[in-house]
């Protein structure tokens, strides 16, 4: 089973993920994950902390001489920014007084997490929330990816909103063009207007959210099932996706939009297509119907607030007196949404790892290639000769 753990605060040391499951005989390396983090790491909007920061995530385990060997692969990644905050950090007690963060931040989880763990100080709380964590979920991802590109299995992710500005509907989409792009847009034009409502934000000391969207294809029919709710693909991936810091949406194919639609506009057709494969003429579905991959790509989308942290701060109040304050500031991003696509990708490559590996086993990547393989030769629609 494909599973992982994740540990470390934002300002801490550094981050920690152990991953368990990968089949022995995989190639993996530190350069391969490496590329991952430092696009996670890009888009026009973050903040002075990434200019600190060039994550890498060293392989303690799992690995020898290149290929994975079965056993749990760990990676740490280092924080450089720790350096700053040695005592604030401090693992064991200090001589000198750290000041408290208690001007709580609307939107963060200052107050829920100061309360429910009987914290007078927030930093206790908001160092494991800030989404640095991320980090640590795009380096599972990659090990993921890696697998999944075994099966010919590949996802990109792109922006399609931010602060309001859409991008048009671009098809089909030029994956290079959206890494060149400081926004990871497809649509230039609309990548301009996205980056003025970054700019006026910035000015006013605020923040932008939008929307990204996430596509994997060459996903075979059968991941997920329907017969319990905790084994449905679409469940699996909502979760994931949800669980990505600020996001609070998620929708799969045409997801909200067919409230506005009847049946006949909404489900996909079936077809064999000439190469005598089955197909879908459209793929409203987003690549998933009764919890189980259809064989079309998986299309994802989520919205990602503004994030809460903003120079101009909110109205507040503090976590010790319950007085009237100013929210906390902290250097902060003004947009991330390019980065939540890159770790969108990483979510649902660990959902598809899993799945994937739920269906096909294997201790060895051979032998998940082999029952892969046979699955395939199987799943063939039958013609009336056979
Ligand atoms: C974050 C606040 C900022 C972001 C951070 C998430 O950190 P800092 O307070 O150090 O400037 O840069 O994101 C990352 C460090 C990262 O690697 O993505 C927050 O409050 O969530």
């Amino acid at each position: 089973m494909f599973r992982f753990l994740t540990a470390g605060e934002s300002h801490g040391r550094g981050l920690v993920a152990v991953v368990e499951g990968v089949p022995a005989g995989l190639a993996l390396d530190e350069d391969y994950i490496a590329s991952d983090l430092a696009r996670r790491q890009g888009g026009y909007g973050r903040g002075a902390r990434m200019e600190i920061e060039h994550d890498r995530a060293e392989i303690i385990s799992g690995v020898r001489h290149g290929l994975t060997i079965g056993s749990p692969i760990s990676l740490l990644i280092w924080n450089r920014d720790w350096e700053n905050w040695k005592q604030e950090m401090s693992v064991s007690p200090v001589e000198r007084d750290v000041e408290p963060v208690t001007r709580l931040r609307p939107g963060h989880a200052d107050l829920s997490g100061a309360v429910k763990y009987s914290l007078n100080d927030v930093r206790s709380i908001l160092e494991r929330a800030s989404a640095r964590e991320t980090a640590n979920r795009v380096a599972v991802g990659a090990v993921a990816r890696k697998l999944l590109t075994e099966f010919d299995i590949e996802i990109h992710s792109h922006t399609i909103c931010i602060g309001g500005r859409w991008s048009e509907k671009v098809e089909p989409i030029d994956w290079d063009k959206v890494e060149r792009s400081p926004l990871r847009c497809a649509d230039s034009g609309a990548e301009k207007d996205m980056r003025r409502a970054i700019d006026e934000a910035r000015e006013a000391g605020d923040s932008v959210g939008g929307v990204f969207e996430v596509i994997a294809s060459g996903v075979p029919i059968g991941l997920g099932s329907h017969v319990h709710w905790d084994r449905k693909l679409d469940c699996s991936i909502a979760r994931a996706i949800m669980s990505i810091n600020a996001i609070k949406g998620v929708e799969i194919g045409a997801g909200f939009a067919v409230a506005d639609l009847r049946g006949s506009q909404v489900h996909d057709v079936i077809e064999v297509s000439k190469e005598g494969q089955w197909q879908h003429i459209t793929n409203r579905a987003g690549g998933i119907e009764g919890g189980i991959s259809n064989g079309e790509p998986i299309i994802v989308r989520a919205v990602v607030k503004p994030i809460p942290t903003m120079s101009k701060p909110l109205p507040s109040a503090d976590l010790q007196t319950g007085q009237t304050v100013e929210a906390h500031v902290e250097r902060s991003d003004v947009c991330v949404v390019p980065a939540a696509g890159v770790i969108g990708e990483a979510a649902l490559a660990a959902v598809l790892a899993e799945a994937l590996l739920e269906k096909f086993g294997g201790d060895h990547i051979s032998e998940t290639l082999r029952n892969y393989r046979s699955y395939r030769e199987s799943t063939k629609p039958r013609s009336k000769h056979d």
